[in-house]
């Protein structure tokens, strides 16, 4: 796919998010793959970045079953965090702004120091120095939240928001309970859904970086993906609870 068509992707994309409008999945019109998708995915951050926003960190998706049979991938995939996603913890979030969002439980891991994916004995475990509860908002831009792998790089994974909970030093988050919490519902699950371990998610992340060559600087936060399967997003408070980690809230009006 040319660098042209790869940019009226990411245009039709952002259109979508910006109009509140879902898009059919691109895979029903276009033949595109990861390399495509991956690049529409830079193009859209560079929408944005060319808007005034900042690069904050990385998200994964489909790092537990739960998310994988929700929604039909089985492939660990990246997107992209920036400052204009960031919601306060407890701060009232705008679901106007949506289409349909989600809320994810999730682990965040905070670097404090760059990672250089190329270089074979980096060790990522050892540039995090802290650990917090999150909560992610995802907001597919596609119809009806249905797409191929390829659809979802390409839309950044989904990303629409994050909040963030009281940081701590590192510590073992290995295998704690996990509750998610709507006005509406109750997810329940344990760390030990993403990969085994959240830190697994950190490895899974380094190789796809690696490949993708997406850069992770000092202070980016990585959100390690959804303990378990997505819950609508609806008015009210919103909370996730990670045993040993507390607790991170937001709400939405
Ligand atoms: C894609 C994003 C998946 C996760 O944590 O697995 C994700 C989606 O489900 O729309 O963020």
């Amino acid at each position: 796919m040319s660098t042209p068509d790869r940019l009226e992707l990411a245009l039709s994309l952002r259109t979508a998010a910006h109009l509140r409008t879902p898009v059919p999945s691109l895979a029903d019109t276009h033949s595109l793959d990861l390399d495509d998708a991956y690049a529409v995915q830079e193009a859209l951050l560079g929408l944005r970045q060319a808007g005034g926003e900042r690069l904050t960190g990385v998200k994964l998706g489909f790092t537990s079953k739960a998310k994988m049979a929700q929604m039909g991938v089985c492939e660990i995939i990246v997107g992209r965090l920036t400052d204009a996603m960031r919601v306060g913890d407890g701060a009232e979030v705008d679901l106007s702004g949506f289409i349909h969002p989600r809320a994810e439980p999730e682990v965040a891991f905070r670097l404090s120091r760059p990672v250089d994916p190329d270089d074979p004995a980096t060790d990522i475990a050892a540039c995090v120095d802290a650990v917090a509860p999150a909560i992610e908002i995802i907001d597919s831009r596609y119809q009806d939240f249905r797409f191929t792998v390829t659809d979802v790089v390409a839309d950044n994974t989904s990303a629409a928001g994050y909040a963030v909970g009281p940081w701590r030093p590192l510590t073992d988050v290995a295998n704690k309970a996990v509750r998610l919490r709507t006005p509406q519902a109750e997810a329940v699950g344990s760390t030990a859904a993403i990969l085994g371990a959240p830190l697994h998610a950190l490895h899974a992340l380094l190789g796809i970086c690696r490949r993708r060559r997406i850069p992770l600087a000092a202070g980016q936060i990585v959100l390690a993906g959804a303990a378990t399967a997505a819950l609508p997003l609806t008015p009210g408070v919103t909370s996730c609870d990670i045993a040993g980690l507390g607790t991170v809230t937001l709400k939405g009006r």
